[in-house]
């Protein structure tokens, strides 16, 4: 029997919707801080099939979510690729920096699958242990994102040095782009042969982009890996999130053929359901409402219920969970989606 995730994806309303939390694993929960605290440090969580498999399964296990997202990271491609990634505790990724394209021409993909075969294995146990009527969602982040990572060095709040390069030398910035598409392509493909029913990529920060920029570095590179995993794979539904996209999320959807779009916390939902009509919606919940955990999430939570009842919804937060969320809240949130019946009141 198709879960009621995918189900959801392939357009079917349900109520109540599927739901599962971007960062669902992660520093809220006491349980990843241990497994965290055990690993050499953050790349080696990921690369460790034993770690990755167990802090997926946590969140499942405590809350019973509808899909489970993979335990990695979008700087592992990057990391694949040839450039250095750390992850300075308490600081964030620091990547080594590719401003021209002398550096450019340094990246190779000939050990990408080598070098993620890890993750590939952590999927397939992934699939094997999860219940079955849990969907294994597999992501990466979209190469606009991911590149501003390696131009940057690290994250930022403007993303100034990567769109500098964008206009100063956009040969050698499209190069960038370019392999890590092809890279993410592949990388996608692998991650669906080995287990995962479902993708999200990830374009955190599309909204740094002007909107004469968006079609060139958001749409058009996402465009092509959509289109050339679902040349190989048209079973497998794909999300994407294009964070902060704001009036832009329409023509995105227009120019990426996707099954669902994740809404930050900036789009009114009346909006959404009004403009974004031809694909299944995900999230839009403030994470900040988990910190307080009362009514006032409550009311939110049932205002998005009502708003995208009757079409299909997939309930998640308008970005990841944050580290001080109490585990109980999001204990709360889960039932109180999972106990709503329509109410126009
Ligand atoms: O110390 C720690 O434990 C590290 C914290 C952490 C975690 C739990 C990082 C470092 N990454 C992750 C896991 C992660 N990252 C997942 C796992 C699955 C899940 O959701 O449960 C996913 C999907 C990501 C994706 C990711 N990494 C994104 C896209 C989504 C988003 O949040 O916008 C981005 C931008 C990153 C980069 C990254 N990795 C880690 C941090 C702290 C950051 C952000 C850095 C910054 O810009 O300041």
């Amino acid at each position: 029997m198709p879960s009621l995730f995918l189900q959801t994806l392939a357009g079917e309303a349900s109520s109540p919707p599927p739901i599962w939390l971007m960062r669902q694993a992660g520093r809220y929960l006491p349980e990843y801080r241990a497994v965290r605290a055990e690993a050499k440090g953050f790349l080696d969580l990921c690369y460790t099939p034993d770690f990755a498999v167990e802090v997926t399964l946590q969140p499942i296990r405590r809350y019973g979510f509808d899909a489970a997202i993979l335990f990695s990271d979008i700087l592992v491609v990057p990391d694949a690729l040839g450039c250095e990634v750390n992850f300075v505790q308490g600081e964030g990724p620091k990547l080594e920096t590719f401003r021209d394209g002398t550096a450019v021409s340094r990246l190779s993909k000939a050990r990408l699958h080598d070098h993620l075969a890890p993750v590939y294995e952590t999927l397939r146990r992934l699939r094997r242990e999860l219940p079955e009527d849990t969907a294994l969602i597999g992501f990466a982040g979209a190469p606009w994102t991911v590149a501003s990572y390696m131009v940057e060095g690290g994250g930022s709040k403007e993303f100034q040095e990567a769109r500098t390069f964008a206009r100063r030398d956009p040969e050698a910035f499209l190069a960038l782009i370019d392999l890590v598409t092809e890279a993410t392509t592949d990388y996608l493909l692998a991650q669906i042969e080995a287990g995962a029913q479902v993708l999200q990529l990830f374009d955190s920060w599309a909204g740094v982009l002007p909107p004469s920029q968006f079609h060139l570095w958001c749409e058009r590179p996402l465009a092509t890996i959509v289109k050339a995993v679902k040349a190989k794979r048209p079973d497998i539904p794909i999300i994407a999130f294009p964070r902060g996209a704001g009036p832009l999320y329409p023509r995105f959807i227009d120019s990426v053929p996707v099954d669902g779009v994740s809404l930050d916390t900036t789009v009114p939902a009346e909006w959404a359901v009004e403009n974004l009509q031809k694909v299944c919606l995900q999230g839009n919940l403030d994470p900040i409402s988990l910190l307080s955990g009362g009514e006032d999430m409550l009311n939110d939570a049932k205002h998005l219920l009502n708003t995208f009842s009757g079409r299909p919804y997939i309930f998640n937060l308008g970005h990841g969970v944050l580290p001080p969320t109490n585990p109980d809240t999001v204990k709360r949130l889960v039932d109180f989606v999972r106990s709503y019946r329509p109410s126009f009141d």
